[in-house]
């Protein structure tokens, strides 16, 4: 079969990221060109071509890969930072076992990869400002262990073994299909539903905590953007997780800004758990490297972002103001 008759597999396809993603690739390439991997929480109302699994099978994945000739994976699979944390061994089964299967298959199988890093890789000791692409990764998570352990994985399969796999250490993603779930930067989510559903929001994070954030749109953009780059890490002797960044704010910036669309809104600072992973993590990101080789930039910025989820999640609701 042609090669242009390959077809897409997104794994974790009913996640937060897959939920917009696969939609994204389905106008682009045809619902018949998007094959989804989900288990229990397949949408009853989704519209396309489903397959439940599991990526630590590596033969029924090897199996999907098979029967609906798989030219490119996303393998979105993960556990997030919060969640890991309650269950660390659980974490590193499904954050690494199901990557490497995605890896050793598309190795043998010559398909093209894109594998989500995080900011989740950097940790206390790293520097906080403008956190550059090569820097120190000593994360405290077993989140961030994994994500870490995983771009190192990714890169000997590039490198050494000659796979095609792009990644980029996605930012806190905002969006508003599908809630996130198990993740320390969920704050900046939770107060858009909060805050149109009850006019309140308890905050898990300081009013100063400041973090590196991204509207979903730029994310799918810029994933889909990078799987198109004319990229050649192989002879350029060079791998990387490419820093994504877009805006960072502090949580009480991010309550000022909703203010101006809620003006009732009313919200309060409790720190838990979640503190800690917060405050180990970058308050902003350099990522002039993804801008310099392959055009990365960024569309929505603190005021469109707000703007525009209010917007959504108004309409969601079945709010008329
Ligand atoms: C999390 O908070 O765990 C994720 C991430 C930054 O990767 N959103």
């Amino acid at each position: 079969m042609a090669e242009a008759e390959r077809k897409i597999l997104v794994t974790g396809a009913f996640g937060q990221i897959g939920s917009e993603l696969v939609p994204a690739l389905q106008q682009k390439h045809g619902i018949d060109h998007v094959v989804t991997l989900g288990h229990s929480n397949v949408p009853q109302d989704f519209k396309g071509i489903v397959e439940t699994g599991d990526t630590s099978n590596k033969e029924g994945l090897e199996a999907i890969v098979d029967r609906h000739n798989i030219g490119v994976v996303y393998h979105l699979v993960s556990l997030l930072s919060a969640r890991g944390e309650e269950n660390p061994d659980l974490t590193w089964d499904i954050n690494m076992g199901g990557l490497k299967n995605v890896l050793d298959i598309a190795r043998d199988r010559n398909l093209k990869v894109f594998w989500p890093s995080s900011i989740a890789v950097f940790g206390p000791t790293t520097p906080r400002d403008s956190t550059p692409q090569h820097t120190i990764l000593e994360p405290t998570t077993m989140y961030g262990a994994t994500k870490v352990a995983g771009e190192n994985l990714v890169r000997h399969y590039v490198l050494k073994q000659g796979v095609d796999v792009r990644s980029l250490r996605y930012p806190g993603l905002i969006s508003w299909k599908a809630e996130p779930g198990g993740g320390t930067t969920d704050y900046a989510v939770a107060i858009f539903y909060d805050g149109l559903r009850k006019k309140e929001y308890q905050c898990f994070v300081s009013s100063d905590t400041t973090l590196p954030m991204m509207y979903m749109d730029d994310a799918i953009r810029g994933t889909i953007e990078l799987m198109e780059a004319d990229l050649d890490f192989q002879n350029e002797g060079k791998w990387n997780s490419y820093n994504m960044a877009a805006i960072s704010f502090a949580a009480v910036q991010l309550a000022e800004e909703l203010k101006k669309h809620i003006p009732d809104l009313k919200v309060t600072y409790k720190p838990d758990h979640r503190q800690a992973i917060a405050d180990s993590w970058p308050k902003s990101i350099d990522d002039s490297v993804a801008r310099a080789e392959w055009g990365w930039s960024h569309e929505f910025d603190l005021s469109k972002m707000t703007a525009i989820m209010v917007e959504k999640l108004r309409e969601k609701f079945g709010q008329t103001k």
